[in-house]
């Protein structure tokens, strides 16, 4: 009677914490594409990037098949120059948030397969160490100087 008791409460338990965690824990707010002129080979995608779990989110690989490849990114100044560093990955803390933005970390789009205006919507997979995907859509946007 005590295993079946002790069953019992396991199963609630897990069926507990899988209703109450959302798919991915990973919701993306403000997400837009600057617009870049006709030539570009390169455009670049600027987020807010929540994680609503309590671990830590590590997002490994991001992809779309409105570009070649996709890299993340980080702006950083030295003695006045900007230059570009390539992470690996970009870490969510639990509970926490990280903002793409200009001169900071962002999402840098190589090769648009066809040209990208404003209004025009990029479907973009953002995938985790965990192999959980979360498809997020992004509008190009005239860029904000
Ligand atoms: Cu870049």
């Amino acid at each position: 009677m005590k295993t079946i008791f002790t069953t019992l409460i396991l199963l609630l338990t897990t069926l507990f914490s899988a209703v109450s965690a959302s798919p991915s824990g990973v919701s993306v707010k403000n997400a837009w594409i600057a617009e870049a002129p006709p030539v570009s080979k390169v455009m670049v995608a600027y987020m807010s990037i929540e994680n609503n779990s309590e671990d830590d989110i590590t997002i490994v690989k991001a992809e779309s098949d409105s570009y070649s490849s996709i890299e993340f990114h980080e702006t950083r100044y030295e003695d006045g120059m900007a230059r570009m560093i390539r992470h690996d990955s970009l870490l969510i803390p639990a509970n926490s948030h990280i903002t793409l933005k200009r001169g900071d970390k962002h999402l840098m789009l190589f090769n648009p397969v066809k040209r990208l205006k404003a209004g025009d919507s990029v479907t973009i997979n953002l995938i985790t160490k965990n192999n959980i995907e979360k498809t997020i859509q992004v509008t190009v946007k005239k860029s904000q100087y």
